[in-house]
């Protein structure tokens, strides 16, 4: 699925993909280098949809060349999802003309893309003036162009720029019936798991953090903040006792990643967070604090049924 996100120099296109996608926060984006020519990138979103995202660094040298007759059909062809964006706190009339040109191509060589998200992104600056360049990028603007266009006032430094490409992001998911089905299989596989175990389950992307699916239906959740969810090399220390104990009964091989489970225990309940596959990470929250409440849920957990979300979610091909 190719997501193409350009626009002027600065607007904030590379700062937006990796925070949305790596899950960095904002402090990781400060000192961005400019994009050199077109970047892509691949990323499973929410677990289930793979995205080819072309960021194509804004400088003028690099306009003149995705617009030059040898290079647009490449880059305007074959886009699922198309996101202009710009600096609201850098007005620049010059803008509109790259913004005609995007458009042009862009429903030459991709007539299929209903809608283009244009993100007016760094309202967060005093100086932005998302509404004066709603005008410039408007004003005379052919009409068959203006009822395809979506404009959002965001800030990837506040984090609705974010929420708004998630936003899309969903929508893209709903219309392609492979991710949906992924989904729908992915959904089944946690309702079995969580068959007479009191426990509800949540299962989450590692990469963007965000949720795949739960057994609770729709359960909206910000982004996860997990940078690597490798437990074992989270807590040295436990794994090295760990180790010294397993080599005294004579067990070798171990690595720091078999530790893969954490337990945590609330007055009401019992919370297990466990690494799957392929980036995606299972927690488990039990509805009380019985014992046997406690052991279902460690059967399922190293059961039939955890075996096949595994197996699925390894297997998966994009
Ligand atoms: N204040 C503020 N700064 C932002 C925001 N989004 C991005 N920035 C900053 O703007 C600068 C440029 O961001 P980039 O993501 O590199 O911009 P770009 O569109 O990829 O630029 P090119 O690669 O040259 O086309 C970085 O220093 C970001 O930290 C925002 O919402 N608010
Ligand atoms: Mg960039």
């Amino acid at each position: 699925m190719k997501i193409l996100l350009f626009g002027p120099a600065g607007a904030g296109k590379t700062s937006l993909m990796r925070t949305t996608c790596l899950g960095y926060n904002f402090m990781k984006v400060l000192n961005l280098k400019p994009t050199k020519g077109i970047s892509r990138e691949n990323f499973i979103f929410r677990g289930i949809m793979e995205l080819n995202i072309w960021d194509a660094g804004g400088q003028e040298r690099y306009m003149e060349r995705y617009f030059s007759e040898s290079q647009r059909e490449l880059i305007f062809s074959e886009a699922t999802t198309a996101v202009f964006m710009v600096d609201s706190a850098a007005i620049d009339p010059e803008v509109r003309d790259t913004f005609d040109k995007f458009l042009t191509y862009l429903f030459e060589f991709s007539p299929q893309v209903q809608q283009v998200y244009v993100l007016l992104n760094k309202i967060d600056l005093q100086e932005s003036k998302e509404d004066e360049f709603y005008e410039i990028l408007t004003e005379d603007l052919n009409n068959g162009f203006i009822e395809k266009l979506s404009f959002t006032p965001v800030s990837v430094k506040e984090g609705s720029a974010q929420h708004r490409l998630i936003e899309i992001l969903d929508y893209e998911i709903q219309k392609n019936t492979l991710s949906m089905q992924r989904l729908g299989k992915i959904r089944h596989l946690l309702d079995e798991l969580k068959i007479n175990t009191l426990s509800e389950y949540l299962l989450f992307n590692q990469p963007d953090g965000l949720l795949i699916s739960s057994t609770l239906g729709k359960f909206e959740s910000k982004p996860l903040k997990f940078m690597k969810f490798e437990i074992g090399t989270l807590d040295s220390n436990i794994y090295s006792i760990y180790q010294q104990i397993m080599e005294l009964q004579k067990i070798s091989n171990l690595s720091p990643l078999s530790l893969s489970t954490i337990v945590y225990e609330s007055d009401n309940c019992w919370i297990l967070v466990k690494d799957v596959s392929n980036g995606a990470v299972l927690m488990a929250v039990t509805r009380n604090k019985q014992p046997e409440v406690f052991s279902s849920v460690m059967n399922a957990l190293t059961g039939e049924s955890f075996k096949n979300l595994k197996l699925y979610l390894k297997s998966s091909t994009f």
